[in-house]
């Protein structure tokens, strides 16, 4: 069933100038210089409500609360599918349809006119207590050619679970996997159901990226600081799942060398943006959700360096907020938005939008618009605020619409796209 819906923005005649005058239409035209005094200058804050955390300050202007931006976009929202049962993943197919997960462990097709498909079968047994399950699916690089595709999930094993990743080949019928291999297992297990991170990206290095949460439980935090541990971690492997040899501590004694970058706690977004750069969005604790550019080999702190409190309202046992040789944040949200997928938006159908990062909400229930110059964040706007439901992943479709899965007990995909 399809059920249309419409939200209807006003262009501002302030638009309509930006519109005239750049390329985009996102942000004023402006000389460099005008454009750092306009960064420097006070504006609107969007989220005016007090810090989780008290006396903490940015390391520099805008790293949080960032300036109140509109782009006045006109858009409809449709409701593809109802009743999924907490979807985590959305993925675009060449053709229009939308392959989704469910966190129990089904994984389906819903086709562009919202029909929706059976469960595909060849899933293998996930663990789904909890934050668990069926999380993240990707399209392999060659998908056009040989039809594989790769998920993450908790797989029970000895010792309680962790996240494993595996691939498949997609029947032509789309009704089974063929030729599923778990290509990656991290390491160690443990028996919780938080924290499983999960997201897989593709670089346009031909590798998979994988981010990895630490498991929640105090014993487990300290292996976010940890390189023979895969918890707390970005990982880079190949797409048969063997790290490559110019990964940053391949060659170290003990390491393990699928590690990109450590200290994370809960990672749940990765999105390249149009330069290729790897960013990445984790749950930090109350007054800590993060937004990181990913590079080569560094630490992003957790434990031990990191803003925002318990979630009891207490300290964060031996942490500061900054430290050298710890990366800060390019961005980070107090209070916190419980930051879900992402996505930098590069197509057609929304000009206004280019270059913009989209991030889901879980716990403010919205879509989050954030605007970037320089590595840095400039505007931050909330979408479907009227909704109210918890979104999960968003991605971008071949037909340039935004696609977004809500993680509730009845489900829904929607697809946002130009109002008609
Ligand atoms: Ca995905
Ligand atoms: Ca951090």
């Amino acid at each position: 069933m399809m059920a249309h819906e419409l939200i209807r923005f006003p262009l501002t005649a302030f638009t309509m100038l930006v519109c005239a005058t750049t390329i985009g239409c996102q942000e004023p035209a402006a000389e460099p210089a005008a454009r750092d005094q306009a960064r420097a200058a006070p504006c609107a804050a969007l989220d005016k409500r007090p810090p989780n955390a008290e006396g903490q300050q940015p390391e520099f202007p805008g790293q949080t609360r960032a300036c109140a931006s509109s782009s006045d976009v006109a858009f409809d929202v449709v409701v593809l599918a109802k009743g999924l049962e907490h979807p985590w993943s959305v993925e675009p197919l060449p053709g229009g349809d939308l392959l989704i997960t469910e966190r129990p462990g089904r994984l389906r097709i819903v086709s562009g006119a919202g029909d929706l498909g059976e469960p595909i079968a060849g899933v293998p047994r996930v663990d789904a207590r909890g934050q668990g399950g069926l999380l993240d699916v990707a399209l392999g690089p060659s998908f056009d050619l040989d039809r594989t595709i790769y998920w993450s999930y908790s797989e029970p094993r000895q010792g309680g679970n962790a996240t494993s990743v595996a691939r498949g080949v997609l029947s032509t019928d789309r009704r089974r996997l063929d030729d599923v291999r778990v290509i990656f297992r991290a390491v160690p297990t443990y028996d919780g159901d938080k924290h499983f991170g999960s997201r897989l990206a593709f670089g346009p290095d031909g590798m998979l990226y994988v981010t990895l949460g630490e498991r929640s439980d105090t014993p487990m935090r300290p292996q976010a600081q940890q390189l023979d541990s895969h918890m707390g971690k970005i990982l880079r492997l190949g797409p048969d799942g063997v790290a490559p040899k110019d990964n940053p501590f391949a060659d170290e004694a003990d390491a393990r060398p699928e590690i990109w970058t450590q200290g994370h706690r809960n990672i749940q977004a990765a999105a390249f943006d149009e330069q290729g750069r790897l960013w990445a969005i984790e749950h930090g604790t109350q007054g800590g959700d993060e937004l990181n550019l990913v590079e080569k080999g560094k630490n992003y702190g957790w434990p031990v360096v990191a803003y925002g409190e318990e979630y009891s309202g207490v300290p964060i046992a031996g942490a500061v907020t900054a430290r050298p040789g710890f990366e800060s944040p390019t961005y980070y949200w107090d209070p916190v938005i419980g930051p879900s997928g992402a996505q930098f938006y590069s197509g057609s159908a929304f000009p206004a939008w280019r270059g913009n990062l989209f991030v889901g909400s879980l716990v403010d229930t919205n879509l989050v618009r954030l605007t970037l110059d320089n590595g840095r964040v400039t505007g931050e706007e909330r979408l479907l605020t009227d909704r109210r439901q918890r979104v999960r992943d968003v991605r971008q479709g071949p037909d340039g619409a935004l696609y977004v899965v809500t993680d509730e007990d009845r489900g829904e995909l929607w697809r946002i796209a130009p109002r008609r």
